[in-house]
């Protein structure tokens, strides 16, 4: 059991300052240490090291299209893409701390071309599939999965062209979703993609809702390996409060933990993301301590926790 943390402290997809903070706070919080007391060895990556992104963020030529920070974020993710590739390709665990949700474009394209039969659960209260022609904020932590697919492809800004067109509309299933864009919406639909939101999970209860999105992207493999991509936002914001575009009536914290633990008792589990953490966005500490214990759960369940 080897876990490979993949820091990525990058905030370019979207505009607020703080995200970037993320793996920080994460590891200080001792999601690190909590992971090596279930049993994993782990190792530390940073991809994004040498490069001071924010001081790049504030360049306005940067845009393409509607498209804000095309270059920074095409930039990031495809280092991040090689250090999640290299991490699944020396059978360790990838476990990316972000940071934006931009950085999954890296994450699911590292684990796809390990395990090109991976399913995606994408645990969100956003779909994240806008394309460079529907998007209306510009913010590409809002388009991630759109890339991934290929989706209005001969839109992509030149630095995101090296995306491989690599996860199929069949393998990716979302759950916690309550603030869909309409260009989203018609996407959704058109491609039958699978997707649970906060009425499936009040309908069916969290469980039969996992089990329902396991069974739509493992195509009846019961060894069908799992990335899951998990945005803090997913979970009600009186748990989560300090993230980027809060959503009201989300997951509970339980129900956010009780997802990574049904799929950590699968043992299909590949990779794992954590995302938009942004401390700066606490106006109290504990809104920070909250936020961040929630991340350090999220890995700890993933990973077998809970399981006795
Ligand atoms: C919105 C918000 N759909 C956008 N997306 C967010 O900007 O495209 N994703 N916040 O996490
Ligand atoms: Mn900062
Ligand atoms: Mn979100
Ligand atoms: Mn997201």
């Amino acid at each position: 059991k080897k876990a490979t943390f993949v820091l990525a402290p990058f905030s370019g997809g979207q505009g607020k300052s703080g995200v970037e903070d993320g793996p920080e706070h994460l590891i200080q919080a001792g999601i690190e240490s909590q992971i090596k007391e279930l049993g994993w060895s782990t190792q530390v990556s940073e991809p994004l090291k040498n490069t001071n992104y924010e001081s790049l963020k504030n360049d306005d030529s940067d845009t393409h299209g509607n498209c804000k920070r095309p270059k920074i974020v095409g930039e990031a993710t495809q280092k991040v893409y090689e250090a999640v590739k290299f991490a699944a390709e020396q059978g360790t665990m990838p476990i990316t701390l972000g940071g934006d949700h931009s950085i999954a474009i890296g994450t699911v394209a590292g684990v796809l071309s390990k395990y090109p039969n991976a399913g995606v659960l994408w645990i969100d209260a956003h779909a994240d599939i806008n394309t460079p022609l529907t998007t209306d904020s510009g913010n590409l932590h809002g388009c991630p999965v759109s890339f991934l697919m290929g989706l209005d492809r001969e839109s992509y800004p030149p630095s995101l062209q090296w995306v491989p067109e690599c996860l199929s509309t069949k393998k990716i299933s979302y759950i916690g979703l309550r603030d869909i864009d309409q260009g989203e919406k018609k996407i959704l639909r058109e491609h039958g993609i699978s997707a649970f939101s906060m009425y499936h999970v009040d309908k069916y209860g969290i469980a039969k809702v996992v089990e329902m999105a396991m069974a739509a992207v493992s195509g009846g493999d019961k060894d069908c390996p799992i990335h899951v991509s998990y945005d803090v936002d997913a979970i009600d914001p009186q748990f989560v409060p300090a993230t980027g575009t809060p959503v009201r009536g989300g997951l509970t914290l339980r129900e956010g933990m009780y997802i990574v633990e049904a799929v950590a008792e699968t043992g299909n589990l590949v990779a794992l993301d954590i995302v938009e953490c942004n401390p700066s966005l606490g106006t109290e500490d504990a809104h920070i301590l909250d936020t961040i214990t929630a991340g350090c759960a999220i890995g700890r369940c993933a990973l077998g926790e809970t399981l006795l």
